[in-house]
């Protein structure tokens, strides 16, 4: 389906629309405008911060340390904030951002309530037409897309469930008034990384919690803790080293794997390490030796220790053993970080049921009948079941390109793009964090300051050329592709149904969609080709 182009309401075309004012769209704002471009942002939301604004679910924290999640753009703007706790809340990175906006002054440019509908590319104008939801149109000869990869909620198909009479909240739409489930008999559907965040909160309020799980998880403590002035001191006069090692790190934050790989070293080696990766917590624990994401057998030391942990936190070793992953290798969809998941089952007033044992048969106005002919009383319902992930805010987009082509019928077999940036037929459009990049699989504020920095100095390239559009050409497009199907399929990461695959939502073409090979050895490859004149890029 093709749209005509928009009747742009301003005559002057922008130099750039960007969409999104989560981190990637903050930041783009306040690069491009530094190189001196006329840039507008839409975003959708009420207010600024992109997963950070609608992820107001108890127990909301990021998995990667706060004085890593963070900018590094500016030294005054890092030397100046004070992060509270090591893994910082939800509120917090809110803040954060919104405090961003407001020190350079981005709101001026950023038109919240606003959702883009149509972005189609006008091949005579050689310029974009954007329009919003709103009604408005305007052109731009570039856009850059910072949609964020985990942004579209996924409401799971169950017959009945919009018969559910008591409030049903998915953690990434989760109202902004506090919710209370004080004497309540709450369910929860999911236990994935916002399942595990919220059970144990939940279950502190609930009169009683059901969680329905599906698939049990691999989950590691975060081991938080509140920031002392020390720590503060000693993380930011040891800022410049985090960074540079976070950048040359497999995940964006500077931590290393053990140097030996898990089956050359003895066994006690191996388990002190192990101990010691499980004590810096949660995601670093899939990373503790450099073989755990190549050799099942690697993994599989990782997993026994894991297990063994896990078995000593849960009363009930039937309840343990239902809680133990044996679908996926650990780390091969992303590993849980938690304050309590664990050991929340060792309350009264929680109940595990497996739908592996009695599926989900339907919902009714008052709780969720399973195949066992169980009607489970419920107050309330949280859907913790996940995002149409990676693709699923751009597809909604009806974006158009050369020859009126929609990128969801380029896309139709699965993302393609090259260096994770560029789309053939789709000039001057970025996609930002997305597949064909490292994505999820890094911290996504360095990830974007990356891509943004990569794309201004891309549009400033373009000027020095004389030219006005770039674009992937198809042989670029083809060989990165394979580039990152080998890549994943040299690893341990195809072996899980994730949505890192789009396994979680049916009807998706199954293709591993970030780039395994790590933060570090990306950007060196995104830098070379900018640095070498750009190879793989046609311009016009
Ligand atoms: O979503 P998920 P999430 N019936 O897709 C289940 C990031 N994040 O929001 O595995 C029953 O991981 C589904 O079951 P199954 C992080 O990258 C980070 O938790 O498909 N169950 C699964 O258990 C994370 O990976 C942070 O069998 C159904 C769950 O719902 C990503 O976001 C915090 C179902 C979905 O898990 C997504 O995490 C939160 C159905 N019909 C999120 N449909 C931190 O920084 C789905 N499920 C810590």
């Amino acid at each position: 389906m093709t749209t005509p182009v928009a009747e742009p309401t301003g005559s002057t075309p922008l130099d750039a629309v960007v969409v999104g004012a989560g981190f990637a769209g903050i930041y783009s704002l306040y690069r491009l405008r530094k190189d001196g471009l006329s840039v507008r942002v839409f975003e959708a939301a009420a207010g600024v911060g992109g997963v950070w604004y609608w992820n107001r679910y108890p127990g909301a924290r990021c998995d990667v340390e706060s004085v890593d999640y963070s900018y590094s753009f500016d030294e005054d703007l890092q030397q100046e904030w004070n992060w509270k706790e090591k893994y910082a809340t939800q509120p917090e990175i809110l803040a954060y951002m919104e405090h961003v906006v407001e020190r350079f002054d981005l709101a001026k440019d950023i038109t919240l309530n606003t959702r883009v509908t149509d972005i189609v590319f006008d091949e005579d104008a050689q310029l974009w037409a954007v329009t919003t939801d709103t009604g408005e149109s305007v052109r731009a000869r570039f856009v850059v897309l910072g949609l964020g990869p985990l942004s579209n909620s996924n409401i799971p198909n169950i017959p009945g469930i919009h018969d559910f009479a008591g409030p049903m909240l998915h953690t990434g739409q989760w109202p902004h008034e506090p919710v209370d489930f004080t004497g309540q008999r709450v369910g929860v559907i999911g236990t994935g990384s916002s399942g595990i965040q919220s059970i144990p909160e939940i279950a502190k309020q609930a009169a009683k919690l059901t969680v329905f799980q599906r698939t049990p998880n691999f989950s590691v403590p975060a081991g938080n803790r509140p920031l002392t002035d020390e720590d503060r001191a000693a993380q930011k006069a040891d800022y410049a080293e985090r960074r540079r090692l976070s950048r040359l790190s497999g995940g964006g934050s500077p931590h290393e794997t053990h140097l030996k790989s898990a089956l050359e070293v003895s066994d006690e080696e191996r388990r002190a390490v192990y101990e010691e990766w499980w004590r810096k917590g949660g995601v670093l624990f899939s990373k503790a030796f450099p073989d755990q994401f190549t050799s099942i057998e690697a993994n599989d030391t990782a997993r026994d220790f894991w297990v063994e942990k896990v078995r000593a936190k849960v009363d009930d070793p039937k309840i343990a053993e239902l809680l133990i992953p044996t679908s996926h290798p650990i780390g091969t969809k992303r590993i849980c970080t938690d304050s309590g998941y664990f050991e929340t089952f060792n309350r009264d007033n929680v109940e595990l049921v497996n739908l592996r044992e009695s599926p989900i048969e339907r919902i009714d106005a008052t709780g969720v009948v399973t195949a066992d002919g169980r009607h489970h009383d419920l107050d309330a319902l949280v859907l913790a079941t996940g995002y149409d992930a990676m693709t699923g805010s751009v597809k909604k987009i009806n974006i158009v390109g050369r020859g009126g082509k929609t990128l969801n019928e380029e896309w139709s077999g699965g993302a393609r793009t090259y260096l994770g940036l560029g789309i053939e037929g789709f000039p001057n459009l970025f996609n930002l964090t997305g597949p064909g990049s490292p994505s999820v699989l890094a911290n996504m504020v360095l990830h974007s300051e990356l891509h943004v920095d990569w794309v201004a100095t891309a549009i400033a390239d373009l000027a020095d050329r004389g030219a006005v559009l770039m674009e992937p050409t198809h042989d670029a497009v083809e060989g990165w592709v394979e580039e990152c199907r080998k890549r994943a399929e040299g690893s341990l990461m195809v072996k899980a149904d994730s949505w890192y695959l789009g396994a979680n939502i049916p009807g998706r073409p199954r293709v591993f969609m970030p780039f395994v090979g790590g933060f570090g050895v990306y950007g060196e490859i995104i830098n070379k080709v900018a640095a070498d004149g750009y190879p793989g890029f046609a311009f016009s």
